[in-house]
């Protein structure tokens, strides 16, 4: 067992929805804490930063614009294994085939708009962390 950090964003949608409060919860109720919280409008520049991996898929551009559409609430979430159990605990990307009881499954639909990003890895973490923490505008 490994105490772990990662990155959590709870995109516009859910923001916009006044989810925020409910999907950290259920982050403390697992037992994890809730570091760095900070609220912002990404800029189209750092949201492209923020998504550079999937720079060359087809819905990039909707990705960059979606998530630049309104504010974020970001955060770490630190504690045992938590970056494999936060993946968990969001559920599948395409929100409609999320299992219920993820917090995509309970909360969301779509796909661009499935409710909450959390980094897949170490490396997503820190380059993740980097840009919203380190440079945010
Ligand atoms: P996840 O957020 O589950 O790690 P990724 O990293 O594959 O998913 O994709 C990043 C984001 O890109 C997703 N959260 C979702 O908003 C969006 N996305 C992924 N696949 C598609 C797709 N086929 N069409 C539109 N948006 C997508």
């Amino acid at each position: 067992m490994v105490v772990e950090q990662t990155l959590l964003v709870v995109k516009p949608d859910g923001v916009g929805r006044q989810l925020t409060g409910r999907i950290l919860a259920r982050f403390e109720e697992k037992g994890f804490q809730i570091k760095n919280i900070t609220s912002f409008n990404f800029t189209i520049e750092k949201a492209q930063e923020f998504y550079a991996p999937h720079r060359d898929k087809a819905f990039f551009n909707d990705l960059v614009k979606f998530i630049s559409s309104g504010l974020v609430v970001a955060c770490i979430v630190e504690g045992t294994n938590a970056l494999i159990s936060v993946r968990l605990m969001i559920g599948a990307t395409k929100s409609f085939e999320a299992a219920p009881g993820t917090i995509r499954g309970d909360f969301g639909i779509g796909l661009t708009d499935n409710v909450i990003h959390a980094s897949d890895s170490y490396e997503s973490f820190i380059k993740e962390s980097r840009v919203i923490f380190d440079r945010i505008t």
